[in-house]
């Protein structure tokens, strides 16, 4: 099939018949268990969502459709004519069929989101009429979003008494236009919260090819190396199984057939919470604060490790470090170091990243808390992001929240492509778990 929405059509029955396959032989199959602990400990490990499109390995990291990063940076289509960094339209396409794109379905997936990219000039007014320097740019996203919900086909369709078998395809539908606009949206709060509202021209923006390129250029940057990395980072970015907060919220909220609009809102308001997406953001601030202390003494281990101790001893976490599900260093973090490797090796602040890469794992064994000391995503974007320029932390989660779209929204059509029912897991008090325990 040449159209995304008809490859994913062509998926939805055979996947279907798996489901019911799996369901009638492993229905009532024990999946996890939760214990007690786990109940309190924000249900850690238990084994209780079925999410298609990526699975997090704990040791090997992320696989989007069984493919590592590596893989997909080595088989999806790049830019032509010189492009090294896989295309995220292409990731867009794998995540959504299962299926490794051909270079012409990329092509008519970047003609697709192109045509899609207009926002309505309302929503770039109210956007330009924020008090910019009191809401942060997460704050700025999601009323973007909220507000780009009134042109929802899945809400109207549903008004229209659509057949549930039909939501999934008006979800597509609403998924390919929000993922499209994003960039436009994210690049208008950047403008306008940082370079006094200087807005780069649609037509020098509108000819980019490619997302990636697009959320480039229309930041406000030219470099051909910065198209690359936008396009790295959309894809490391954009899917991590199911459970972590951004993913469930979309996941969640969707499932009360709350549109994509509002589903993916949702999921931007945790993924701008400091233990999630805004660690990206936390992690420019910590670094600039080691230089800082530094004062010019050398990034010695000793120095370092001295820095890193009182971090702790602050009572504060140390940002890009840690993972709920990932016990090795993550493989997004790994990707992201390659590019560094390639284009800044020199860069001081990349190599400030390097030294806390052998210094910080210690710390935190000795401190003994922590399940994984190893180097997470956020750790190293946001000292690629500032060698090019895009020095304003308070923006990361932006762009973090840009490629987030692409795996939680596709998850999403799964989900109304497989009729799952409305989430509802059943709670418990303390109470309830003292009677119910000590009657044994
Ligand atoms: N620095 C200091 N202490 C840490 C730590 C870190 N980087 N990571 C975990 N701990 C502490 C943690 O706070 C907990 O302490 P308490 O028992 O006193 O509450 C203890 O170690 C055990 O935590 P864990 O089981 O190892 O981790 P969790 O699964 O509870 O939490 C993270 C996972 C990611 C929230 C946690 O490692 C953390 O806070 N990391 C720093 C923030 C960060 O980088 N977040 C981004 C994660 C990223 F991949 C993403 O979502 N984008």
């Amino acid at each position: 099939p040449q159209t995304l929405t008809e490859a994913v059509r062509s998926k939805i029955e055979p996947m279907k018949a798996q489901v019911h396959v799996v369901r009638e032989q492993f229905g009532e199959e024990v999946l996890g268990t939760c214990t007690v602990n786990q109940a309190y400990g924000g249900m850690r490990s238990v084994k209780s969502m079925v999410y298609e499109t990526s699975l997090l390995d704990p040791e090997e990291g992320i696989r989007f459709r069984g493919y590592s990063i590596p893989e997909c940076q080595k088989l999806l289509p790049k830019a032509k004519p010189a492009g090294e960094q896989p295309l995220p339209e292409g990731l867009l396409w794998l995540l959504l069929t299962g299926d490794i794109p051909t270079e012409s379905q990329v092509q008519s997936v970047c003609m697709d989101l192109k045509q899609r990219a207009t926002v309505p000039e309302d929503v770039l007014h109210f956007l330009d009429r924020l008090p910019h320097k009191r809401l942060h740019p997460m704050t700025q996203f999601t009323i973007a979003v909220n507000l780009l919900q009134r042109d929802s086909r899945m809400t109207e369709a549903y008004a229209h008494g659509a057949a549930k078998s039909a939501y999934w395809e008006h979800c597509l539908e609403d998924a390919l236009t929000l993922i499209a606009r994003l960039p436009v949206i994210a690049a208008r709060i950047y403008r306008n919260t940082f370079h006094g509202a200087k807005h780069i021209p649609l037509e020098t923006t509108a000819n980019a090819d490619d997302m990636g390129k697009r959320l480039a250029r229309s930041l406000g940057f030219e470099s051909t190396e910065f198209d690359e990395l936008m396009r790295l980072y959309l894809v490391l970015h954009a899917d991590h199984e199911g459970g972590n907060v951004s993913a469930h919220a979309v996941r969640l909220v969707g499932s009360a057939l709350s549109d994509p609009y509002l589903a993916f809102a949702a999921g931007l308001n945790g993924l701008a919470g400091p233990l999630h997406g805004l660690a990206n953001q936390e992690v420019l601030r910590w670094l600039l604060q080691m230089k800082e202390k530094l004062g010019g003494r050398p990034m010695t281990t000793e120095n370092l490790t001295e820095l890193c101790w009182q971090t702790l001893r602050e009572g504060h976490v140390i940002p890009g470090f840690g993972h709920a599900v990932l016990r090795r260093t993550d493989p997004r973090y790994t990707a992201q170091r390659e590019f560094a490797l390639k284009y800044l090796p020199h860069d001081e602040m990349f190599q400030l990243v390097s030294k806390l890469y052998e210094v910080v794992p210690q710390v935190l064994e000795e401190q003994g808390k922590v399940k994984n000391p190893w180097p997470n995503v956020d750790q190293h974007s946001g000292v690629l992001l500032r060698y090019y320029g895009l020095v304003e932390s308070n923006f990361y989660t932006v762009l973090f929240g840009v490629s987030r779209a692409i795996g939680t929204l596709s998850s999403l059509v799964w989900d109304r492509a497989l009729g799952l029912p409305i989430e509802r897991p059943k709670s418990v008090t303390t109470q309830w778990i003292r009677d119910h325990f000590e009657k044994r």
